[in-house]
């Protein structure tokens, strides 16, 4: 840890060997469970973060509500301001956080930054967005009548995120709400609790400088049943949720049962389309991002490859020899290509998913494997795998998180293609490779990709925080970051305003006393 300069990035970021982190932050009051965070680069043990008893939950609640009638009154632009010196302050921690990021996740450096790096580009988004939160005005029906409608705070957020990006989600949900003059409260994986403490004590920071209620910026440590804490709570208008499908569907029942609001970012299942007018050495760095990426472990790597019959054995030894250059091992050395999994429950995972393509009668063309020895001590390590497959397999409709390829074949049209790319349950990211005009533009149109994403000459991952981002079907239809995805996070208000002497009603109705 010490060579890649671990100790000096947790130093930079105010960690201590033992985290109190729950509630606000810097106040250290949480009284749960500890929680421990090993590293999946060397299972060394990087910190331990007490996890929120429900009694800390309430303060957290206090602190949270109360910081909330503070912050929706300051004007937007003001609030902007303070997302600004949020971002700066993420300028200058880049590579500290990156590197955290790095060592308890187990992506490479140069994701490790490039997740920071989202955070800032979200932070920019969201002060332009502070002075555009419109809403319209309408033409009454009535004379000397207004009508215009306008969007007003809503409240405390919950925000649940996953492992996989352990910094990036928090910051799109939380750059957004705070604009928006909402207050959050960050349940961060259990698996990497010690970027959540870190980013809590960034926002304090800013916080503290500006004379503000830390309480605009909450976190809370532990499993699914702290999670459920928001879940079942009135008090949380909108619970944002990323994570798997069986995760969301018990999140968006919680929330339903009260009639709260939730944002889905589930689960993908994300292909790409390589017709016989692809570029194929596109195609091969697109793919190979796509799926060794993050180990596998983005809900947008790529997962299947949908070849045309007659560039397929092409595609695939171009995919088997790019498969031959890659470097896996420690994240934090750039010349490694692939970092570990986030633990050995997903190399378990992993394993399972190997045999199981096999059982059903898939062909691993790149056999992948656990990796042992020197270096590989932490048990996470595995190689990347390719496997021809049937889309139908049930381990093809299932989301692997880890780097696991299925090739599937098709033949004639490329509404073929388009059928199996849609024909799963998920719907996040997809990407096409063509340099046909009529083959991009079908798959762009209503009857073709019905994902939530679809690129073309692009691959399915890497998308940028300008649009929203989120997906349809069991992805669970949420949509975060860019475009008008802020509208979620604000209640929206219809205002008539009468300046005559006489009350006329709407749709001509005389009512006379
Ligand atoms: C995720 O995996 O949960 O598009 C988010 C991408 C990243 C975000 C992925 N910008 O791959």
């Amino acid at each position: 840890a010490k060579e890649f300069g671990i100790v000096d990035a947790l130093s930079a970021l105010g960690l201590k060997e033992n985290n109190n982190g729950s509630s606000t932050g810097i106040e250290n009051f949480a009284t749960g469970n500890t929680i421990e965070s090993y590293s999946p680069v060397d299972g060394s043990l990087i910190g331990k973060v007490k996890s929120t008893s429900r009694e800390d939950y309430e303060k957290v609640m206090e602190k949270a509500t109360n910081a909330f009638k503070i912050w929706r009154k300051m004007p937007a632009p003001q609030r902007g301001e303070i997302v600004r010196q949020f971002g700066n302050k993420l300028r200058e921690l880049k590579e500290p956080l990156g590197k955290l990021v790095s060592f308890e996740m187990g992506k490479s450096y140069q994701e490790g930054l490039g997740e920071v790096q989202e955070m800032i580009d979200i932070c920019d988004f969201a002060v332009g967005l502070s002075r555009q939160l419109h809403g319209l005005t309408m033409h009454s029906e009535r004379p000397g009548h207004r009508m215009y409608e306008q969007y007003h705070s809503l409240g405390v957020v919950g925000i649940i995120s996953a492992f996989n990006f352990p910094v990036a989600v928090w910051a799109w949900n939380t750059a957004l709400a705070w604009v928006c003059g909402d207050v959050c409260i960050w349940k961060p994986s259990e698996k990497t609790p010690l970027c959540g403490i870190a980013c809590q004590n960034i926002a304090a920071a800013v916080f503290k400088e500006n004379n503000l209620p830390e309480g605009i910026s909450c976190l809370i440590n532990g499993d699914y049943q702290v999670g459920e804490f928001m879940t079942q709570d009135k008090r949380v208008p909108l619970v944002s949720a990323t994570g798997s499908i069986r995760m969301g569907k018990i999140v968006a029942q919680a929330v339903a049962a009260r009639l709260g609001k939730s944002l889905l970012e589930l689960g993908g299942n994300n292909a790409i389309i390589v017709t016989p007018d692809a570029d194929i050495k596109m195609t091969v760095i697109g793919a190979v991002f796509g799926a060794v990426g993050t180990a596998g472990q983005r809900c947008t790597s790529t997962r299947r490859l949908i070849i045309h019959e007659s560039i397929y054995d092409t595609v695939k030894d171009a995919l088997v020899s790019a498969y031959q250059q890659l470097r896996i091992g420690n994240p934090l050395d750039q010349n490694n290509h692939v970092g570990p999994l986030i633990d050995t429950h997903a190399v378990t995972l992993y394993k399972k998913a190997l045999q199981r393509v096999v059982e059903e009668g898939g062909n691993l063309i790149v056999e992948g494997g656990v990796l042992e020895g020197k270096g590989y001590e932490s048990g996470c390590y595995v190689k990347p795998a390719i496997a021809e497959a049937n889309n139908d397999y049930e381990i093809v409709q299932h989301e692997t998180f880890a780097p696991v390829l299925y090739l599937l074949k098709y033949s004639g049209d490329v509404e073929n293609a388009i059928e199996m790319q849609n024909g799963v349950v998920q719907g996040l990211s997809s990407a096409i490779m063509t340099n046909n005009l009529r083959e991009a533009e079908k798959f762009l149109s209503v009857a073709g990709s019905d994902c939530g994403i679809a690129n073309v000459n692009i691959g399915t991952s890497g998308a940028e925080i300008g649009g929203a981002f989120g997906g349809e079907k069991e992805t669970g239809g949420g949509r975060e970051s860019g475009s008008d995805a802020w509208k979620i996070y604000m209640r929206r208000q219809t205002n008539t305003i009468n300046y005559t002497t006489e009350l006329p009603l709407a749709q001509g109705i005389k009512f006379d006393l």
